[in-house]
């Protein structure tokens, strides 16, 4: 059904809900076609409410009949749900309902996947299961009873009771409806156990199709890790007899968090090391983590309303993120996240789509489930623990549970905790929440008489709605070097809170070399003017890896702006920077590996949009070739030796030690490839023991136009298993030419294994192309108008999936005219589609402004 007039939802608009719901019986009678759901909900009137209006949620159901304590009860219904006249003091609601699963594409609700049931609540999903108050600060104690002939039958919480044909649930947690699940299918379970700090003997199972059974024990492990550490490091201790994780092929996200039943992508838990690379299994191991973390930053306490979403994904984006880092290493987690949130926050924060982290407006929630909100969210976390330091933010998360625990929660709750825990004023802090765009953080510099003076200047630039900004609080990490290289200032945290602060350092006979926002300590875009040899300095001795390879990055973008403009040649310093990097054997493979990656070309195109110029995506695309072929011949030797130094002999193993080595294995092979051609790719590809070994080798070869015949015998030995032809699908796209990659999407589209319903199936063709700036903006257009044709084509099949894909033209206006002009073109024929979708529409519309 569609909305007559799509409505703007506003944080300001908040009132209480009228009636809050003590208990929930729900009767699932699964049909594919007719499934009853029957509901018992037990209300009460909110003493705190402003109104009495009762007013439940419900979309696309099939009213059967409804009662108010045992009578007939004669509801309104609309397109949103419906209105009844009530008792003003505690009732029984009872409802029943049909809805269709087998004709849910959308994936939100009830759906079906493969023959199983599964669920998908957040944000707004249980209006399509049954009617009720579908909103997070509405929290009740849920008990669900299953009935259909399929095996296994899940819901949250514990267990109670089963038989023939049914399975009954009970979560004792109050709970908002967007964490009920169910589940119903012929899975078979990779099961575990786990006793918790409390003692407690839970039940741990990882639900999948039969075939899937090898590809669990990793998963399971990295379970098992989240719970020791969130038990570790916080303190928290799973809240239930069982734990359980459902694989499904068809989400239109990574997993979902449901209290005790965790849905997930089946990309985003399963894996073997024949089939997934250790990047998979990195990203499985956060994901795993991620969700269970869910428990207590989510769960037990969860959100008011949908503004606060990075209340919970902020909070628990920054808790995965310190996992992976105990587990994996500090300095290159840091890394991964600053470039995650630098090629694609900052993209979003510059763009049509900026938005705060907590948004004060939106239209669908689903379109804000976004980089700001999650990973600067997590930024915002992060600082908060910088500013008040390791103590003070374990006594905050202290308070903050035991405060909130049950509660559904803002963020002034959040910051309450901290200012309460600490003593510390954050008024100006909270302004990181309100307001959009990223600081610009200007670094001047001046040493006189001993003394080294550092003057910082911040300014936000306007964003869609927000022309003015003021200043806000930012941690900057500082220290010094000295010229020789030694450390002559530990690291220490500067306030910057003014539009322009100076600090001081006596005592400084020797002009210091300033290593700024270290650990990258806050989300700014920082403008430090450095000499090469500075840089190079920084490169070699900084104590701080994060900018220890900043400093290096800094070179390097130096080196392909100045191509860019000025057919330079690289700096010697860079170069030579490079070699000691790559050839020094006390460094972590890993974070070489991040060191001698080039930045891409969307991290270019950024920068040339920020300079004030316009990017021309074949000349970057082709500046980076460049570059990187002058790199490679410059470190041949190093490279071959580095090459055959990181080949790994021992069995297997996903953890960092290893990854890190194939890491940088592999882009020694992909240097050495374009210099030497495809011999060492084509032997790394028929001995691959593993799917990193295998990818690699596949992706030099496709790299320098070759690997046909490997590409192939890949599709033949893989064409069985779902996950990894979306890698056999995207790889290829990824490795075109700037002018094969629309040509090639639109060809693999046609491919009979294209099953363009699937989200993941999707994404690997689209979502690559998207993803291969000088492909997607290969002159003429092409790969615009297929994705349009595709998106015209998906929307109403699943309106959030290609809501998602329409950001990927976000960055239409730092083009030239005739790529604005083709781009603004093939969005109008989106939004000219007369059933498009409030998701679609929403994101369409913002993007044109
Ligand atoms: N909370 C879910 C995301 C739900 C997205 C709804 N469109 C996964 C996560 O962040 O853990
Ligand atoms: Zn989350």
């Amino acid at each position: 059904m569609k909305d007559s007039a799509p409505q703007t939802i506003r944080l300001a608009d908040y009132t209480p809900p009228a009636y809050l719901v003590d208990t929930v019986s729900l009767i699932f009678r699964l049909d594919p076609n007719a499934t009853r759901v029957t509901s018992r909900i037990a209300f009460r009137p909110n003493p705190d409410a402003v109104t009495r209006d009762f007013f439940l949620h419900g979309e696309e159901l099939d009213l059967k009949w409804a009662r108010i304590d045992g009578m007939p009860a004669e509801p309104v219904i609309s397109e949103k749900g419906l209105t009844c006249a009530v008792p003003d003091a505690p009732f029984v609601w009872e409802a029943e309902v049909e809805i269709a699963p087998a004709r849910n594409t959308a994936l939100e609700g009830l759906y079906m996947s493969n023959g199983m049931y599964c669920t998908q609540c957040e944000a707004e999903g249980f209006r399509k299961i049954t009617y009720y108050p579908d909103r997070p600060d509405v929290m009740g104690i849920f008990t669900v009873r299953i009935e259909s002939d399929l095996p296994v039958l899940l819901s949250n919480g514990n267990a109670t009771d089963q038989g023939n044909g049914w399975a009954e649930w009970h979560d004792p947690w109050p709970k908002p409806a967007y964490l009920f699940a169910l589940v119903a299918g012929e899975l078979v379970a990779h099961a575990d156990r786990f006793t918790t700090l409390e003692g407690r003997d839970v039940a741990l199972n990882i639900w999948v199709r039969p075939g899937d059974l090898d590809k669990c024990a990793f998963g399971m492990r990295a379970l098992k890790s989240s719970m020791a550490w969130d038990e570790a490091t916080y303190g928290r201790a799973y809240d239930l007899d069982v734990f359980n994780i459902v694989a499904v092929d068809d989400f239109n996200m990574g997993a979902m968090e449901n209290k005790g039943l965790n849905i997930f992508n089946s990309s985003c838990v399963l894996a073997n090391p024949e089939t997934s690379t250790d990047a998979d299994f990195e990203r499985i191991e956060a994901i795993i983590a991620h969700e269970y973390f869910h428990n207590w930053t989510g769960n037990r306490i969860t959100c008011r309303d949908w503004f606060q979403l990075c209340l919970k994904e902020g909070l628990t984006v920054f808790r995965d993120q310190s996992f992976t880092g105990d587990l994996r290493g500090h300095a290159v987690k840091r890394i991964d996240d600053a470039q995650l949130l630098r090629a694609r926050q900052f993209r979003e924060d510059a763009g049509p789509l900026a938005h705060p982290v907590r948004p004060a407006s939106f239209v669908e929630i689903n379109n804000f489930y976004t980089v700001t909100v999650y990973e600067k969210g997590a930024e915002l976390v992060g600082m908060l623990k910088r500013l008040v330091g390791a103590e003070g933010y374990d006594a905050a998360l202290a308070l903050y549970f035991d405060r909130h625990d049950g509660q559904a929660v803002t963020i002034e709750d959040w910051l309450a905790c901290f200012a309460d825990a600490t003593g510390r004023d954050l008024t100006q802090f909270a302004r990181w929440y309100e307001q959009a765009g990223t600081p610009v953080v200007t670094a001047t510099e001046s040493h006189a008489d001993g003394t080294f003076a550092l003057t910082l200047r911040q300014e936000t630039p306007p964003t869609p709605g927000q022309p003015d900004k003021a200043p806000v609080h930012i941690p900057v990490a500082v220290g010094l070097l000295a010229p020789d290289g030694t450390e002559v200032l530990p690291t220490r945290v500067l306030e910057l809170t003014e539009a322009e602060q100076t600090f001081t350092f006596p005592d400084l006979p020797e002009r210091p070399i300033a290593s700024l926002l270290r650990d990258f300590s806050a989300p700014v875009i920082l403008r430090h003017d450095q000499s090469p040899a500075e840089r190079a300095l920084l490169l070699a001795n900084d104590t701080d890896p994060f900018n220890r390879w900043q400093a290096g990055r800094a070179l390097a973008r130096a080196a392909l702006l100045d191509r860019l403009q000025h057919g330079a040649d690289p700096d010697p310093a860079f170069l030579d920077g490079l070699k000691a990097t790559l050839t020094n054997d006390t460094l972590d493979p890993a974070f070489r590996a991040r060191v001698l990656t080039l930045p891409s070309e969307e991290e270019l195109t950024e920068a040339v949009a920020a300079a004030g110029r316009t990017p021309d995506p074949m000349q970057i695309h082709e500046t980076r070739a460049d570059l990187r072929d002058i790199v490679g011949a410059h470190l041949h030797d190093a490279l071959a030796e580095t090459f055959a130094a990181m080949q790994i002999a021992a069995p297997y193993d996903p953890g960092a030690e290893q990854a890190g080595m194939r890491t940088l294995g592999n882009l020694a092979l992909s240097y050495l490839t374009h210099l030497e051609g495809p011999s060492r790719a084509r032997s790394q590809f028929e001995a691959a023991r593993d799917m990193t070994q295998q990818l690699g080798a596949l992706s030099s070869l496709l790299d320098i136009r070759d690997g046909g015949a490997e590409l192939a015998r890949f599709r033949d030995r893989w064409q069985d298993d779902r996950l990894v032809m979306n890698k056999w699908f995207s790889l290829q796209i990824a490795r075109a030419t700037p002018a094969e990659a629309a040509p090639l999407a639109a060809k693999l589209a046609q491919d009979p294994a294209f099953d363009w319903k699937n989200p993941n199936r999707f994404r690997s063709v689209f979502g690559a192309l998207a993803g291969h700036p000088a492909g997607f903006h290969a002159p003429g257009g092409a790969a615009y108008d297929l994705l349009v044709d595709w998106l015209i084509r998906l929307d109403p099949v699943n309106p959030q999936t290609a809501a998602r894909m329409v950001t990927a033209f976000e960055t239409w206006a730092r083009y030239d005219a005739d790529r604005q002009a083709a781009m603004r073109h093939a969005l109008e024929r989106l939004r000219a589609r007369p059933d498009l979708s409030r998701d679609s529409a929403e994101m369409v519309s913002r993007i044109l402004g």
